[in-house]
């Protein structure tokens, strides 16, 4: 057996559990914060049978976009060294998803 561990974008969360419940799987939502943006982002524990692994992976795939996003370099003018010195607030944009996948392999699984 396999745990997937996906992290993925918020807008994409409820159309992902939709489609592998569909599927038969199992899945668990955590609600996440990415350390680079510190925005809320979604993880998602599937818990699948070694044979459905690249079927579950399929899935997310498919449903899980890329999306451009424009995020600010702030962090220099937040830096009080920097007062002063000229440092400029710019805009960066970065690709973020779709999927960011985690498979282990699970030693035990039980429910009690
Ligand atoms: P965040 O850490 O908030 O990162 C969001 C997006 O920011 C990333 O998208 C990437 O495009 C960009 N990014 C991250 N660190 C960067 C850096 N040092 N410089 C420039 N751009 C950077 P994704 O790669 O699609 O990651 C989406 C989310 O997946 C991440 O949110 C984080 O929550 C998680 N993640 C990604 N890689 C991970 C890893 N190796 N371990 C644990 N979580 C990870």
């Amino acid at each position: 057996m396999k745990l997937i561990i996906a992290i993925v974008q918020d807008e994409d969360s409820g159309r992902l559990i939709s489609a592998l419940m569909k599927e038969g799987y199992g899945v668990t939502k955590l609600a996440t914060t990415g350390g680079f943006l510190r925005a809320g982002n979604t993880t998602l524990l599937t818990g699948v049978e070694d044979e459905k692994l690249s079927h579950a992976l399929e899935v997310v795939e498919r449903i899980c976009k890329s999306r451009r996003q424009m995020v600010s370099s702030g962090l220099t003018t937040l830096d009080p060294t920097a007062m002063g010195s000229g440092a400029m607030q710019t805009n960066i944009e970065i690709m973020v998803g779709g999927a960011t996948v985690f498979v282990m392999d699970v030693c035990r699984f039980s429910k009690f």
